[in-house]
Formats: C-alpha cells, structure tokens, sequence
C-alpha cells in the first residue's frame, strides 16, 4: 500500500501505547547542504567553489527530485548569516579573506562576506518547495556554523528534531562545501546516530587537499561514501 505511493523503504513493525501492532515505513532522509548562488562559479558567487557551474547545479536539482518521486524525505541547509558575521574578513579590519585567526579560543577561517540575509546570492537554488524544511545556519553573529545540527559555540539547529520528528534514522548528504559544510553535517549526523550515506559526485570542495582530508574524516565518523546516487542501493544500507 505505502509502496504504491512510492515511499522509499523498508518496515518495521512498532507496539503502539496501547500495545496494538502497527507498521511504519521507515523513511529516509536527505540533506542538501548550502546549494546556495555564493557557493557557485554558475551565480558569480562571493565564496565560489571550484566545480559548481550549471551543469553540477542541475545535477544536483536532478538528484534531489529522483530522491523526491522515491519517497525520501528532504531537507536543505541555508548558510543564513547577518552582514556583520565573525567569519567575514570585513568583520577584521586589516584581515584579508582565506586568513586564519584565533576568536574564542578557536581557529576561524575568514571569509568574503557570503550567505548574507535576504540578498539575492544567499537564496538556495534548487527549488525550495521539494524542502519539507530549510534549516538555517550562521545567524548568530558571534559564532560560524558549518554543521546542519550545530554551530560551533555548540547550540543546536532544529535538524536532529525534525529528523527525529519525521522518524528518519537513515539521512543521504550532498552539497557545498566538500571540505566545510558538507564535512560537519555528515560528521554530526553519524554522532548524533543516523546512518548517513554522502555521494561524492554530488558534492564539491573548497579546496582538492582538504576535500580529500574530509572524505577520509567523514568515513571515519562511520559514514558510507558513495560515488554515485544509487538509490536502489541506498534503500538496502
Ligand atoms: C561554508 C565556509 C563558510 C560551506 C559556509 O557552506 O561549506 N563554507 N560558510
Ligand atoms: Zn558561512
């Protein structure tokens, strides 16, 4: 019956409160990380990373609706941050953008001002009605937040709830960028329990040497790397 309507899954059958049996599709989940216009060659974008002209967009686009006619259930995130955002080297007077320095006891990269509230560049540009929800990050001014689930002083997003509250156990992550936001997303969904598959060719990096760091630190948090979207695949893991 629920297969009829195209929902990914497997089941699993539950005891409700009253002890009665009842069956639940077990639904999996999709996070597209900050597929935003700032992130791309394609939009001219301020922080835009090697490899993401039009083409990959639509790639991307493509992917995330077969996810959609399968049932799966996504999500995006949205790098969400005020003009004056602590990891803007405009933030620094006399810093320049890709410098490193030390705020909070903490290494923070500085970049160009990126993901900027409300202008045209920070928008997502895979359609945002196939999003049961955007998750947005970075608002605080005071703290950078790569990661979908946390920023870095710690606070939480609202993603691990509305994952729990949709009862995803299962989560395919893909986006931007490789080495930064994709990275902390995985990682703290594995932490946070989920399993988590990443498809590599839909994702791209700041950077090829920290891509690479990254890819090895995402599968040794227990994610599963797939080259390719296989959804068939991603059903069975
Ligand atoms: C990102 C650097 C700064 C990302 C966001 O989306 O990976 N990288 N803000
Ligand atoms: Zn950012």
């Amino acid at each position: 019956m629920v297969l009829l309507f195209g929902v990914a899954v497997a089941f699993m059958v539950a005891s409700t409160a009253s002890g009665q049996k009842a069956t639940f599709a077990k639904r999996i989940g999709a996070i597209v990380v900050d597929v935003q216009g700032d992130f791309t060659e394609w939009k001219k974008g301020s922080l835009a990373v090697p490899g993401t002209d039009r083409a990959f967009i639509e790639k991307v686009t493509d992917a995330t609706k077969q996810l959609k006619k399968a049932g799966f259930i996504l999500f995006a995130t949205q790098d969400w941050h005020p003009g004056e955002h602590i990891s803007f080297h405009t933030s620094h007077p006399g810093k320049k953008p890709f410098e490193v320095i030390t705020v909070h006891n903490r290494t923070q990269a500085l970049w160009p001002p990126h993901g900027v509230q409300g202008t045209e560049n920070a928008r997502i540009l895979v359609d945002n009605n196939l999003f049961l929800a955007i998750v947005q990050k970075g608002r605080d001014k005071r703290f950078d937040s790569y990661s979908g689930f946390q920023d870095h002083e710690g606070q939480e997003t609202e993603m691990d709830s509305i994952l729990k509250h949709n009862g995803i156990e299962k989560v395919v992550v893909y986006g931007i960028a490789t080495d930064y936001c994709v990275r902390a997303t995985a990682i703290d969904a594995a932490h946070a329990g989920y399993k988590v598959i990443v498809i590599e060719e839909l994702c791209r990096g700041v950077a090829s040497d920290t891509s690479m760091k990254a890819l090895e630190e995402i599968k040794k948090a227990g994610v599963i790397i797939l080259d390719k979207l296989d959804i068939d695949k991603i059903k069975k893991l």
